[in-house]
Order: structure tokens, then sequence, then C-alpha cells
């Protein structure tokens, strides 16, 4: 029999017991309820975007082109609304109906969730949702808002308007292209100066008040400013991680290719008009200091871009479901689907960069931008430089392992865009029009009055002869081979 002493020991070790149980519940209580306060709070500090101010009715010095601008911007904000998201929507009823009791919640959220937005832009959160983004075609922009919780997908985003100043003013001298629209005809607008006038009107605080815009410069600053998942994304990187036999430093031969990036410097009330980037890319851009206020239509297709060469730059009227805007802030990120229509205003000085790639989920809309671009050539602030040919010949030839048996269908549904020279096989079908396209595009001379079996003719003799001598023709030399091979292993 266990004696009284032996008793109250038992006693008191299993209170001991039980006490610490009680503690380390309390423990994991407490911890609990912090992250649930942590959550509640994050929960609160993200729940809208909320769009900041400007004033689109900026004073004019009475020029004719900036009464132009000043005029088509008008005229686009009367039609513009913030852009809408089902994420967005979603924070805001909940921001709404924050004291009511859950089962209210639920029954408003059953009851307008069918009712929800379509979404103009797709909200990022951070690097992970970004990379699942650029993993899939997108046909409206990505756009990450910085916040504290989610704070900028950039690097060195504290790298603003005085450090680039002074970066530039290493050499005055150098020549610098700007787009002035104080001058009245638009096609002299983009004119040649110097970073010594650059320099001048940033830093006198800008008195001739001309709302100068510096695009496209260069960066040379050897910073690399682009988001890493956008850098391991691209199509060419991903190719050229594949043949890199050497990973090593020892014995190593890789050579780095530079990647681009551009400045954006914009004066304050600078004004783009409606325009798609060149070459059917995708574009990035990441806010370093100021802000912009970015314009798209809430639908786009390629009627949508044929609508903008037949239209003109600053008619932003008669768009389906009229345009988004978006307001971006320094640290902001936005990135547009291959020829995506947009027009720009920047409500205050603003420092931006970025650049342009392709993704194999986008592949499919690039070649068809391109064909978009090569049609209608006044859709695009930029000509077709033989680069964009080249670089996607290069992308056609390799991109078989990096790309999804539904990644490449989508490219090889763009080959009838393309009737090549060099590929008979589809001659007979094709009108005389059509053969006189082909044969001009390459360069052949037809003789007045030519019937469409001479055409034929014509057309046969040259693809035996003719070897893919222009990087346009190395395009489509590398777009045939690569709808065959897809043909033959495909379907
Ligand atoms: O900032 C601007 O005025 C135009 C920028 C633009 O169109 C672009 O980066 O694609
Ligand atoms: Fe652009």
């Amino acid at each position: 029999m266990p004696t009284n002493d032996a008793n109250t020991a038992r006693a008191a070790e299993s209170n001991t017991r039980a006490e610490e149980l009680n503690k380390e519940k309390r423990r994991k209580r407490t911890e609990i309820e912090k992250k649930s306060r942590q959550d509640a709070k994050r929960c609160k500090l993200d729940p809208v975007i909320q769009w900041g101010k400007y004033n689109p009715d900026f004073p004019t010095s009475g020029k004719a082109g900036e009464l132009e601008l000043h005029d088509f911007l008008g005229r686009l904000e009367k039609i513009s609304r913030f852009a809408e998201s089902r994420t967005n929507a979603t924070a805001l009823l909940l921001s709404q109906l924050r004291k009511s009791p859950k089962l209210e919640i639920l029954s408003q959220l059953q009851s307008k969730l069918p009712h929800f937005p379509q979404d103009d832009v797709i909200l990022l959160t951070d690097a992970k949702s970004l990379e699942t983004c650029l993993n899939q075609p997108f046909g409206v922009p990505l756009l990450h808002r910085a916040t504290p919780n989610y704070p900028s997908l950039g690097s060195y985003t504290q790298f603003g308007i005085q450090d680039f100043l002074k970066h530039l003013a290493e050499d005055e001298e150098a020549s610098i292209s700007v787009y002035d629209y104080s001058i009245e005809d638009p096609s002299q607008r983009t004119r040649r100066t110097t970073v010594g006038e650059l320099l001048s009107c940033f830093w006198s605080g800008n008195v001739r008040g001309t709302a100068l815009n510096f695009l496209d410069i260069e960066n040379r600053t050897r910073i690399e400013f682009c988001p890493y998942q956008v850098i391991l994304r691209n199509i060419t990187t991903r190719i050229d991680a594949r043949k890199q036999r050497d990973k090593g430093k020892t014995g190593s031969e890789w050579t780095a290719e530079p990647r681009k990036e551009f400045f954006l410097l914009s004066l304050e009330n600078a004004i783009s008009t409606i325009h798609v980037d060149t070459g059917g890319v995708v574009t990035w851009v990441l806010i370093l200091e100021g802000r912009k206020i970015w314009y798209f239509p809430r639908h786009v297709t390629a009627q949508t871009v044929r609508w903008l060469s037949f239209a003109g730059s600053q008619t932003p009227e008669d768009y389906r479901d009229g345009w988004v805007k978006v307001e971006l802030r320094p640290g902001d990120l936005l990135i547009m689907p291959p020829s995506f229509p947009h027009a720009v205003y920047t409500p205050e000085k603003c420092l931006a960069v970025g650049g342009q790639s392709y993704t194999a989920g986008n592949l499919g809309r690039s070649i068809e931008g391109l064909k978009l671009q090569e049609d209608h050539p006044d859709i695009s602030n930029e000509d077709l430089d033989d680069s964009v040919y080249s670089t996607l010949a290069r992308i056609l030839n390799e991109c078989g392992p990096v790309t999804t048996y539904f990644e490449k269908a989508q490219v090889a549904s763009g080959q009838s865009l393309f009737p090549s020279l060099r590929d008979p096989t589809t001659y007979d079908k094709l009108s005389k029009n059509s053969l006189a396209d082909i044969l001009r595009s390459g360069g052949v001379a037809i003789p007045s009055k030519a019937k469409k079996i001479e055409l034929l003719e014509l057309l046969k003799k040259n693809s035996d002869t003719r070897a893919a001598c222009t990087p346009r023709e190395e395009f489509l030399e590398a777009f045939r081979k690569f709808c065959d091979e897809f043909m033959a292993d495909g379907i």
C-alpha cells in the first residue's frame, strides 16, 4: 500500500503536469490569437486599391501641339474608369461588411459574387503570383501595387530621379531623343537634344514648362531593375539555360547577352498617345519615382488593334466598353500582354524603367501582334527592327523543349498569317493578290498583268533557288519549320 506521503507526492506531481499542460495551452492560444490579429491587420492594410488624385486639366501655353494633346487627354479621361477586379471587389465588399454578423457576410457574398466585374487587370500580390501569371497566357495587364505587406517586386527602387541625373551628367554632350508635343507638326515631335538640355529642364524646375518626355533611354548604369521572375520566364533565358553544358567557373565559355532595359524620364504633364509597343513583345514597367496614369481599352482583340490603325493614335472614342486606367506609384509594376494598345499621362515628374521579353505562354499572341504591326505600321511608335525577326527566328528554332503542346498549338495557329515564299505546298490555295504579296515581300519583281499561273511559276522557281537571307526571311523559314514539326509530331 502506498503511504500518505507517496500519495501526496504523486498528487503534487500530477498537479505540476496539469499546470504545465495548461501553461502550454495558454501559450499556444496566445500565439494563435497573435497570429490572427496579425492576419486581420494585414487584411485591413491591403483591402482595396486606393487610386490617387491628379489633374488632367493642366495649364497649357496655348501652343497648338499642347492644346491638341490636352484635348486628347480630356476626351480619354471622359471614357476611362479605374481598373476593377474580382479581388478588389471582394476586398471592398468585405471592408463594407466588416461589422456585420458572419451569416450576413455569407449571404451578401453569395448574392453579389455572380455580379462581380470582369478582371480589368490581374492583381499580383507577391513573387509567387507573378511567376504563376507569367507561366500562362494573359490577355489583360498584370499589376502589382507595392504595399507595406507586399513590397515592390523590383529591385533598387530607391534609385530616383536625382541619382539618374547624376549618372547622366557624366556626359553632358551626349545626344538623346525627346518627345516634345509643344511642336506643332506631329512627325517632328521626336527630336534630338543633349543630356545638357535634359539636365537643365530637371534641375531648373522646368521654367520653360514644356512637358518633355525622354522615352527609351538605354539603361547603361549596369544596374538590373527587372524583377527576377520576369528574367527567368523570358523564353530566351530558358532556352539559353538548357544550352550551358558547363555551369561552373573553371573552363566556362559563357558570355552573357546584355538584356536591354529602358528608362522613361518624364516632366510633369507628359503624354504618350495611343500605341502598341513594337515587335509583339510583353512589356514590363517599374516606377522608380513619381507617378504615371496608364490607360488601355477594356476589351482588346486583334480587331481593337486594327481599329487603332483606322481611327488613329488620338481617337480614344468607339472602343468597345471604353477605357481602363491605373495609377502607378513608386515600386508598382505593370506588365502588358503583346500588342496591347495604351496611352500614358505623367501627372508629376517621373522616372520609370522597363523592358521587353517574349514568354512561352504569350508567344502565339506575339506572332499575331507582329503580323498586325506589319500590316498596320502606324499602330506603333517605333518601326519594326530586324532584331525582332532575328530574335523570333531563334526562339522558333530552339523553343521546342521549353514550350508545352498547347503553347506550340497557339503559335502554329498563326501559320496562315505568314504565307512564305519557301512554302510551295500552300501556293495553290492562295488568291492571285496573295501570291503577288508573297513575291513582293520576298523582293521579286512582278511582270505587269501577270496571270495567276505565271505568279505560281515565279513562286515555285524562287522558292527553289532563294536561300533565306534577310532576318524576315529567316523568321519565315523558322516559322515554317516550327509548324511542319508541330504537324508531324502533334496532330
Ligand atoms: O511613359 C510614357 O509616356 C510612355 C511609356 C510607354 O508607352 C511604354 O513604356 O511602353
Ligand atoms: Fe508603350
